[in-house]
């Protein structure tokens, strides 16, 4: 893959545009000057523009940036179904292991693929798969597989009916089956393998941006403003004739979300939250706004040296932002003469020290009353998926769990009986010391000693 190889494209689409109106310190007209000082004004101008263009300025961390790559490559020997945003991840990297990602991309079509194409109607309803079919297809596509062939034309076909089952879904319930995270992604995978939209799969986008239905649990999401915007973009982008309406629509419609995802950036550069910043990145970058990275390239840097991007797929949507892509380079990927060095780092053992005290509590939903209250005692550096396991070891007729495995690793689904249901869109809250929200799940999360930890049944 050729280095900054979009950038370059976007230079050349955009060059005629610059002979006319020369871009911030370029303000003499092109066509005033002899053809010297011509040369030399575009090429300045070509030189700030390639500058302003770069994800974020990471020149002086490339080792880290390596060991970080390095680290997604190991996850990619993990016995856990495959993740297809790791592979994304990967692919997007300036190093590569070209024998692991390919031996990981057989395992994604291999065990995920059967199930994509089996799935029908009714039990599409039950558990949406439209995010990860996205993902899949990207994850192709960032390996220069073939699309067209039947296999591929069958994916493509799948995802068109999961966009429009979710679209007939927010039509009749006012929400999509799954998401508009993964509504938003499946637009972006159609969109960047070239794929016109149905433009009522677009409306109903455009709609819940207006009517600020992108939120997590009850706070905005930046994660879906930034999905949302990288798909939009994209169709601005596109050749596809849409009307001027919608055009005018989607062109507002970036602009807003370019607006929040700004206001949303603190001073220390972080938008959203911490895991949210990667993606948020991406999409103002892709966005075109200039200072994509403003002070969020030392924020994120900062957290990852000291271990926070731990969880894969956190990484995986971190990597293409330190190796200065977005998913927007998917479309024009070039898998040849690629770098083919990279290998697998040792990753050093967690260290466990004393104990801790922890405890937690079970409350129903719309309820601050306890149902089940509990103290367990695990060794420091235990995960909350640890204080669990050790509290149903403890006393298995009193507290009982179960997880769901996911992308971002164990979800709780389910606390002494009773089960989080997608349909009435319940699900297991995790607080800290009443109100704090945790920032993640069970399996990453490390309480402190003495931290009171409750597991609130809530409505999303
Ligand atoms: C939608 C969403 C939710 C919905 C999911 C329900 C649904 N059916 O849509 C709800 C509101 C329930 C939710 C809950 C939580 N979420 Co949430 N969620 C998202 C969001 C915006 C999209 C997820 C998605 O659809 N991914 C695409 C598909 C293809 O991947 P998937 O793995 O198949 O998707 C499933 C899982 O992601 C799972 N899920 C959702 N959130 C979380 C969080 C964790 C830790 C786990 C293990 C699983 C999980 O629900 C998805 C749908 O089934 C992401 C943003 C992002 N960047 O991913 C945040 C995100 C994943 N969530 C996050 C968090 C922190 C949580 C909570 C832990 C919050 C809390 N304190 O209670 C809880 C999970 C508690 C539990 N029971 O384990 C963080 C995770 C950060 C991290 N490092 O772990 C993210 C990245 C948002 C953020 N920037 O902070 N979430």
């Amino acid at each position: 893959m050729k280095d900054d190889n979009s950038l370059w494209q976007q230079a050349v689409l955009k060059f005629p545009r610059l002979l006319l109106h020369t871009s911030s310190g370029c303000s003499r007209p092109l066509f005033a000057v002899n053809m010297e000082t011509r040369l030399l004004v575009l090429l300045v101008c070509l030189q700030v523009f390639c500058t302003a263009g770069n994800v974020c300025d990471f020149k002086e961390k490339q080792h880290l940036i390596q060991t970080l790559t390095r680290k997604l490559l190991k996850a990619t020997q993990d016995d856990s179904v495959p993740n297809p945003s790791i592979h994304i991840g990967l692919r997007l990297a300036k190093y590569h292991n070209h024998e692991m990602e390919n031996s990981y991309l057989q395992r994604l079509r291999k065990e995920r693929e059967s199930d994509f194409l089996a799935r029908t109607g009714p039990e599409y309803q039950k558990e949406p798969v439209t995010g990860l079919l996205a993902l899949h297809i990207l994850a192709l596509q960032a390996s220069c597989e073939n699309l067209d062939n039947q296999t591929g034309k069958q994916l493509i076909t799948q995802l068109k009916r999961a966009l429009h089952s979710e679209k007939e879904h927010i039509a009749t319930y006012d929400k999509p089956l799954s998401n508009y995270y993964q509504y938003s992604m499946g637009i972006l995978a159609l969109c960047i393998n070239g794929k016109k939209i149905d433009h009522h799969v677009i409306g109903r986008l455009i709609q819940a941006e207006k009517r600020k239905k992108f939120m997590h649990h009850d706070s905005q999401s930046v994660d879906t403003e930034a999905m949302a915007g990288l798909a939009l973009q994209c169709l601005e982008q596109s050749d596809f004739m849409y009307t001027d309406q919608l055009r005018t629509d989607i062109n507002n419609t970036i602009k807003s979300l370019k607006k929040k995802i700004i206001e949303s950036r603190s001073a220390e550069g972080i938008i959203g939250n911490i895991f949210s910043t990667p993606l948020a990145v991406q999409a103002l970058h892709a966005m075109g706004q200039e200072d994509a990275c403003s002070g969020s390239a030392e924020a994120l840097l900062g957290q990852a040296e000291v271990g926070t991007f731990h969880n894969p797929m956190a990484l995986s949507l971190l990597i293409p932002v330190l190796h200065q892509k977005t998913y927007q380079d998917i479309a024009n990927i070039d898998c040849s003469d690629e770098d083919n060095t990279l290998t697998t780092s040792h990753s050093g053992l967690n260290q466990l020290g004393n104990e801790i005290k922890v405890t937690f509590m079970v409350q129903n939903i719309g309820s601050t009353n306890n149902e089940y209250e509990d103290t367990v005692f695990v060794p420091q550096g235990s995960s909350l998926l640890e204080v669990l396991k050790t509290a149903h070891k403890e006393k298995p007729k009193h507290f009982a769990y179960e997880i769901k495995d996911s992308l971002w690793g164990p979800f709780l689904s389910s606390v002494n009986g009773i089960t989080a249901d997608v349909e009435r869109r319940t699900y297991w809250q995790i607080l800290k010391d009443r109100n704090i929200h945790l920032m993640e799940g069970i399996a990453d999360y490390k309480p402190h000693d003495g931290d009171h930890i409750i597991l609130r049944l809530s409505t999303w």
